[in-house]
C-alpha cells in the first residue's frame, strides 16, 4: 500500500453523494414513459444514443476523456493515453441501455457509480498504478438488437459469438443504428482489449432480487453470475380462418407455442432441471383476433449457476419441441441461440469488496447472481467482481425499480474503496 501520507488521503477519499444521485436522476429521464414511469432505452435506440451523449457531456464537464469503440462501448479515461503508453487498466462499468419499460437503476447505477470514482480521483490529483477506466456496455440487455451482451462480448474480444449481419426483432440491421451510435460494424475487432490490459474489472449493480432486503445486509458480495440459455423460436402452423376451419386438422401455431410455454415453466418448477426457466416474448402472425396463427416467433430463456444442468435442461427442451410439433402438426425451429456460461468472481476482489464494506461498517454478504452481467464477458480477460446493493421488493425490470438514495450512495463509496484496495492487490 503506497505511504502513510498517502494511504491517509486515499482512505480520507470520498465520492460526492449529491452528484452521484442527481446524475442517477437526470439520466433516469432519459427514455422515461410519462404514464408507467418505466424507462425504454432498447441498445441503440434513440433513447439509449441520448443517454450516452448525457454521459459523455457529464465525463466532459468532469475534465475526462470518453470515446465510442468500434462496437458502440462508451470508455471513458481520465486524459487520452499515447499508443503504447497504455498502463494497465483498473475497468468499472455497467450498461446505459435497459429492457422495455424497465427501471432507472439496473446498468444506470453502476455507469454513474464508475464515472463517479473516476472523478473523485480525478479532482484529488491522487494518480493510481493502474488507470481507472469506466466503461457503459453497448446492448447488455438485447432488448431490441440481439445479442444480450453485445459490447462486452467485443471488448472480451468474442467476436465469433456475435452475428455477421445483426438484424433487429423487425428485421432492421444494426449496422446504421450501430454507426449513428458512434461504432463501425466492419472494426469490432479494434474494441477488443487483449488479455493482461485489465488488471481487474469491478461491476457495482442492483441486486435485482430479494436476498439483500430479506437478510437486511447493506452489501452483495458476488461469488458467482448465473449462466444462461437464450432459444429463438419459430413456430410455423397454417394460418385460417377461425369460424370456417374444423378443430380437426388445424395446424396452429399458437395452441402449439403454448404447449411450448407450459413446456419451458415444467422444466424448472415441477422437474427441477434448472433454477429458472421463462418464456418472455412472443409474438404471433398475422395475430388477428378471427385468424388461426401460422407462426408465431417466442424465446425461451434457461438459467443456472451449474453449466450441466443447464445443458440437461436445455436438452429436455429440445426432446419437449420434437414432441409437441408432432402432436400439433407444426414445424419448431431454434432460429437463433445464445449462450452465457456461468463465471465466478475472483476472491481476491470478492476479499477486497468484503473489507471495504467492513471499513464503511457495511454489513454485507456474499451471494450468487441470478441476473446475467458484462462481468461474465469481461471475465474472459480479467478477473471479475461484483458489489450488490439491496433493491426494494427485490424487483427488476419494472418501473418500480428502486433502491435507497442511502443504499446507493455507500455502493459507490464501497466502489471507490475496492478501487482503492485494487490497485495494489490485483491479481
Ligand atoms: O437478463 C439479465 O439477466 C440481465 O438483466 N441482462
Ligand atoms: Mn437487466
Ligand atoms: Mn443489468
Amino acid at each position: 500500500m503506497a505511504n502513510t501520507l498517502v494511504q491517509q488521503a486515499l482512505l480520507s477519499l470520498d465520492i460526492d453523494a449529491a452528484r452521484l444521485l442527481r446524475r442517477i436522476e437526470e439520466l433516469g429521464r432519459i427514455g422515461r414513459d410519462p404514464a408507467t414511469g418505466g424507462i425504454s432505452r432498447e441498445g441503440f435506440s434513440p433513447a439509449d444514443r441520448e443517454a450516452r451523449t448525457y454521459l459523455m457531456n457529464e465525463a466532459r464537464a468532469a475534465g475526462l476523456v470518453p470515446a465510442v469503440d468500434a462496437a458502440g462501448n462508451v470508455v471513458i479515461r481520465p486524459r487520452p493515453v499515447a499508443h503504447g503508453e497504455e498502463r494497465q487498466a483498473l475497468m468499472m462499468g455497467s450498461h446505459l441501455d435497459t429492457v422495455v419499460n424497465g427501471g432507472r437503476l439496473d446498468g444506470a447505477y453502476g455507469v454513474l457509480a464508475a464515472l463517479e470514482v473516476l472523478q473523485t480521483f480525478e479532482e484529488s490529483g491522487i494518480e493510481p498504478r493502474y488507470e481507472p477506466v469506466a466503461v457503459a456496455f453497448a446492448n447488455e440487455e438485447g432488448a431490441l438488437f440481439p445479442q444480450p451482451f453485445w459490447g462486452s462480448m467485443a471488448i472480451a474480444g468474442r467476436l465469433a459469438g456475435l452475428p455477421r449481419e445483426p438484424a433487429d426483432h423487425h428485421g432492421r440491421p444494426l449496422r446504421e443504428a450501430l454507426r449513428l451510435a458512434g461504432g463501425d460494424l466492419d472494426a469490432l475487432g479494434s474494441a477488443g482489449w487483449p488479455r493482461g490490459s485489465v488488471a481487474a474489472y469491478l461491476e457495482l449493480h442492483v441486486e435485482q432480487g430479494p436476498v439483500l432486503e430479506r437478510s437486511g445486509n447493506r452489501i452483495g458480495v458476488v461469488d458467482a453470475i448465473t449462466g444462461r440459455i437464450v432459444l429463438t423460436l419459430e413456430v410455423t402452423g397454417s394460418a385460417g380462418h377461425s369460424g370456417t376451419t374444423p378443430m380437426e386438422g388445424r395446424r396452429d401455431a399458437l395452441t402449439a407455442a403454448a404447449r411450448v410455454v407450459l413446456a419451458t415453466e415444467n422444466l424448472s418448477r415441477d422437474r427441477g432441471l434448472c433454477r429458472v426457466a421463462t418464456v418472455g416474448r412472443l409474438e404471433a402472425h398475422p395475430n388477428t383476433p378471427n385468424t388461426i396463427a401460422g407462426a408465431v416467433r417466442m424465446t425461451v430463456d434457461l438459467r443456472d449457476t451449474d453449466v450441466w444442468r443447464a445443458a440437461a435442461a436445455e436438452e429436455a427442451l429440445r426432446y419437449a419441441l420434437r414432441v409437441i410439433a408432432e402432436s400439433t402438426g407444426t414445424r419448431i425451429e431454434v432460429v437463433a441461440e445464445t449462450r452465457s456460461d456461468p463465471v465466478s468472481t475472483s476472491r481476491t476482489l470478492q476479499r477486497a469488496i468484503e473489507n471495504s464494506a467492513d471499513e464503511l461498517g457495511l454489513p454485507s454478504e456474499v451471494l450468487s447472481s441470478g441476473a446475467g452481467h458484462d462481468a461474465q464477458m469481461v471475465a474472459d480477460i480479467a478477473p471479475i467482481g461484483m458489489i450488490f446493493v439491496p433493491s426494494i421488493g427485490g424487483i427488476s425490470h419494472v418501473p418500480e425499480e428502486d433502491t435507497a438514495a442511502v443504499d446507493l450512495v455507500d455502493g459507490a463509496r464501497v466502489l471507490l474503496r475496492t478501487v482503492l484496495r485494487t490497485v495494489d492487490h490485483a491479481e
